[in-house]
């Protein structure tokens, strides 16, 4: 199906202070973010993408990583109710902006937590990443509000990761790239499987739309094995997100 726009948000001075499981081994460079999310949307651009580029919120130094605010499929935007306390109040806009493009808009309540970098969309199904930022209340909310539309939804419980789609992500018309050995096969019978040695596991998550693919610099085996699909792959650096626990798909929703 083509992906037609994305919303995505800009990297705040506060970055710095996002959440990260280990303090990096040199601090987050807001310009380099910068310029790497600037290569990012002009990247989305050329596989014919609307960016709409949402302002930063100073108090919310994780915002640039707008996945995580809502999940989209068939029309409708979940918008979710981060397991980060810290992140919940990063959604209005995003909210605003999703409406904005006519999708139905649900919510999701307390006790319920989602991250959006847990729930992976494709034609058929919706795998949900049961982790430390997604609950099983969560996991039910994903089920209500999408199961009515004819998608499977499936848990899938990840360890070792921040969230499933550290482990893998979409590469589109039924494929998907996959870490070797991170995540139970079963969730991902049916379709077409790349994998990714576990040296290379930070390439798992890589942004497909339309035949391309980003993929971050830096990774070759994971980059020839997309190529060899004859997807076309964009490298962009993602040094400073990755200070951050961020990557690819973090950085957009698209639709
Ligand atoms: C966090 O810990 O929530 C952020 N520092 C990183 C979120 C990355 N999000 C994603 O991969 N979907």
């Amino acid at each position: 199906m083509k992906t037609t726009w994305a919303i995505t948000r800009a990297v705040g001075d506060s970055f710095p202070r996002a959440l990260s499981a280990e303090v990096p081994a040199s601090p987050i460079d807001v310009p380099r973010a910068r310029a790497q999310h600037t290569a990012y949307v002009t990247a989305l651009r050329t596989f014919g993408l609307a960016v709409e580029v949402l302002p930063a919120d100073e108090d919310y130094p994780d915002g640039c990583f707008v996945e995580d605010t809502a999940l989209v499929a068939k029309g409708v935007a979940l918008v979710t109710r981060s397991g980060a306390p810290s992140r919940r109040g990063e959604t209005p806009p995003v909210r605003a902006a999703l409406a904005r493009r006519g999708l139905r808009i649900e919510t999701t309540d307390a006790p319920a937590t989602i991250d959006g970098g847990d729930c992976m969309a494709l034609d058929d199904r919706i795998l949900v990443g049961l982790t430390a930022r997604t609950n099983e209340a969560g996991l039910a909310r994903v089920r209500a509000v999408f199961e009515p539309l004819g998608l499977r939804v499936i848990g899938v419980p990840v360890r070792e990761v921040l969230h499933l789609k550290c482990a893998c992500s979409p590469l589109g018309d039924g494929r998907v790239l996959l870490a070797d050995g991170a995540l139970p096969r079963e969730p991902f019978a049916g379709l077409e499987v790349v994998t990714v040695p576990p040296e290379e596991l930070y390439a798992a998550n890589v942004l497909a739309a339309n035949g391309h693919v980003i993929v971050a610099q830096g990774y070759p085996v994971t980059r020839a094995r997309i190529e060899a699909t004859g997807l076309v792959v964009h490298v962009i650096e993602t040094t400073e997100f990755k200070k951050a626990d961020g990557s690819l798909t973090c950085l957009s929703i698209l639709g």
